[in-house]
């Protein structure tokens, strides 16, 4: 019988392309995020039973118990949640930085992550069920701008090492992946609908793909079930470490 997966972001990057990965190796997913006509093409490729479409803004914490509620029987049972949803606003350092930015990055990256995480526990514990959270290398190297993005990100990683600490002897599986830079619409998005800035940062570094991150999310997913990965940094050739700096006199 296929197993189910609920992928949250799925209208964009990692997770549209995680999203295709799953479904073309014939698992069920639930396809969440804000714009809903970006979910109907993936119902359209796969069918609607194989896909299933839940568009719901995931701060909206009222809109994903309906949504959850909603789901059709053949979608209930969900063996693997993909906390993949999140996103970056802003590089300004932190004295430059918008409030409402760092709010929406809390909002979004760590109460909504907790909250669905939270809601599905009961299900995945008896399911003997996975959780893969997407944090980021922001989350563990500081750099500068990364500030309250970077911060959400620790919380992630940490709040998974924490559930997996809490979930010993479930069989529930946690993992984090950490990639480094893809290219998606992230940039755009941090970076309020700036195409330039985001194909100037791309550009000749050959970052990561979507593709590339849900390869690894389908490999993490499809291990056998006594290995658990805790977490998985990625990251392109091109990009490595820079050195501390020091402010002199
Ligand atoms: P994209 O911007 O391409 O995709 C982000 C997804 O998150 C979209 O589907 C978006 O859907 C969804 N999302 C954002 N806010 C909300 C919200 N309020 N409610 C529901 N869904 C929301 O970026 P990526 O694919 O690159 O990012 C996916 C994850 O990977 C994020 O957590 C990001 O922090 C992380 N990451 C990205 C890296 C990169 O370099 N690209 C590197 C490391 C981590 P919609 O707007 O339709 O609601
Ligand atoms: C996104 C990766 O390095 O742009 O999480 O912060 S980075």
């Amino acid at each position: 019988m296929s197993k189910t997966a609920l992928i949250t972001g799925a209208t964009s990057g990692f997770g549209a392309a995680a999203i295709r990965r799953f479904a073309a190796a014939g698992w069920k997913v639930i396809a969440t995020g804000r714009r809903g006509e970006r979910l109907q093409p993936l119902v359209a490729e796969f069918g609607a039973d194989v896909v299933h479409a839940a568009a719901f803004d995931i701060r909206d914490h009222a809109a994903m118990d309906a949504a959850l509620a909603a789901l059709p029987a053949g979608f209930r049972d969900i063996d693997l949640l993909v906390n993949n949803a999140g996103l970056a606003q802003g590089t300004a350092p932190a004295q430059g930085a918008a409030l409402e930015d760092w709010r929406t990055m809390i909002d979004t990256n760590i109460t909504a992550l907790v909250t669905l995480t939270h809601r599905l526990l009961p299900q995945l514990i008896a399911r003997r069920g996975a959780i893969i959270n997407i944090s980021s290398v922001a989350g563990v190297y500081p750099y500068p701008g990364g500030n309250a993005y970077g911060g959400t990100k620790a919380f992630v990683s940490q709040f998974s090492l924490g559930l997996r600490s809490d979930l010993h002897g479930t069989g529930v599986r946690v993992t984090t992946i950490e990639p480094g830079m893809a290219e998606t619409e992230f940039t755009l998005v941090r970076t309020h609908g700036d195409q330039n800035a985001s194909d100037k940062l791309y550009s000749g570094a050959h970052p990561m793909t979507a593709e590339d991150i849900a390869e690894s999310i389908f490999y993490v997913a499809t291990l056998p079930a006594h290995l658990n990965i805790n977490r998985l940094e990625i990251m392109p050739t091109s990009q490595s470490f820079a050195g501390f700096q020091v402010a002199r006199d």
